[in-house]
């Protein structure tokens, strides 16, 4: 029997692309969705991750919150948003931020993600207050928070550029964005499954403009819903191309669409091995961008840990509480020890290393911000 390499699948000036550490193009994205054997793939993308991050596979100590839930966008995939008014709707006041923060100060997080629906009246100076607050208890912490679809929705309701949003947020304590919003950037499906949420051209350029005044961001796509491969690869070439201007993004999160609970549910979900496809050609043509994390909320635990050997290089956090994707039928737990992390990684033959919001390493015995 022939052994399967990537030579002998047709992919091996791929390969040699990745040894010597030259760029893909979109033609040798389309050929690695087409290579009917995902194992070669998934080589060619462990490759590309060995290069940068040898076996070394991060996690991070984190708490996630969500201040609402209620959202003028109303994107078709959301099982988590309501309209104000309608039952299951929430906003959390400072004080329940506060409280929920303080709940797990005794635990050394280092990193606070924070973010939620475009709800209609919530005023910037309500997260600028949340995040004075946020840094007086967690000084230590990366604060990343907010998608650029709220800093769009937040310059819309202040009628002011989204410039001073961020600028204001940053002088209030705020070091990333988180990497939401994306979805997919080609108009015709963006208009199909979130008609009302920031365009494509606004999102990159939001993630431009904090980039410019010195923030990090994260960036994502979600994927398996009505999309094709080159709208994919058209995504990731899009966030390749701002990357090279900026050099600001510091992770790519993946998202598979998770089905349950909202008007796009009758697609069928994503088969595993697309799923682990999908990571592994955003690894290869995302050649710019350190990071690639296998969210393992939206992943599932097993698929995580899949995703390690198929170019991802981190497994996110303990995360604590999260909505978004167990709302649309994550069937993951609400939250991990860092002892579970480690275990996953280990149990992959791989090493932990534990890490901040920037990717900063940690030294396991750090015990920034408890009291
Ligand atoms: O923006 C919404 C997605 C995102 C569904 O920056 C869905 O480090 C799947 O962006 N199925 C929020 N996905 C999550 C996110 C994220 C998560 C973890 C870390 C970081 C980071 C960012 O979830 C939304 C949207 O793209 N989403 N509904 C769904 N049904
Ligand atoms: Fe609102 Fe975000 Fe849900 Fe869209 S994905 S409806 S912007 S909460």
């Amino acid at each position: 029997m022939q052994s399967t390499t990537a030579k002998n699948c047709g992919l091996g000036d791929i390969q040699d692309k990745i040894l010597h550490g030259l760029r893909l193009s979109l033609e040798d994205g389309q050929r690695l969705f087409q290579c009917p054997n995902p194992t070669v793939v998934g080589f060619l993308a462990h490759l590309a991750r060995t290069q940068k991050h040898h076996l070394g596979t991060t996690f991070v100590l984190n708490q996630q919150l969500n201040y609402t839930n209620i959202c003028v966008n109303s994107c078709r995939f959301c099982s988590y948003h309501r309209h104000k008014g309608q039952a299951g709707g929430f906003v959390l006041t400072l004080k329940e931020v506060e409280d929920k923060i303080r709940a797990h100060l005794d635990e050394p997080i280092t990193e606070v993600h924070i973010v939620g629906g475009c709800h209609p009246d919530l005023k910037l100076e309500t997260f600028e207050a949340l995040l004075k607050m946020i840094r007086g208890l967690r000084p230590q912490a990366t604060l990343k928070c907010f998608t650029a679809v709220e800093i769009d929705h937040f310059a819309r309701l202040e009628a002011i550029p989204a410039r001073d949003v961020l600028t204001r947020l940053k002088q209030a304590g705020l070091d990333m964005l988180a990497g939401g919003g994306a979805e997919i950037f080609d108009p015709s499906i963006r208009k199909r499954i979130c008609p009302n949420k920031a365009s494509t051209e606004r999102w990159l350029d939001i993630h431009a403009q904090a980039h410019g005044i010195g923030l990090k961001t994260n960036c994502t796509m979600l994927f398996g819903h009505l999309e094709s491969v080159d709208h994919r690869l058209d995504h990731l070439d899009r966030l390749r191309r701002l990357q090279d201007q900026t050099g600001g993004f510091v992770c790519f999160i993946p998202l598979p669409f998770l089905t349950k609970g909202n008007p796009m549910k009758d697609i069928p979900p994503i088969c595993g091995i697309e799923e682990l496809k999908t990571i592994a050609v955003s690894r290869l043509m995302l050649d710019n961008i350190p990071h690639i994390k296998s969210y393992w909320v939206m992943l599932g635990l097993k698929q995580a840990q899949a995703a390690l050997y198929f170019g991802a290089n981190d497994l996110d956090g303990t995360v604590v509480e999260e909505k978004i994707g167990h709302m649309a039928g994550a069937d993951s737990p609400q939250v991990l020890s860092r002892h579970e992390l480690e275990r996953m990684i280990i149990e992959c033959g791989l090493e932990p290393v534990q890490r901040n919001g920037f990717f900063q390493k940690v030294p396991t015995n750090h015990q920034a911000d408890e009291p």
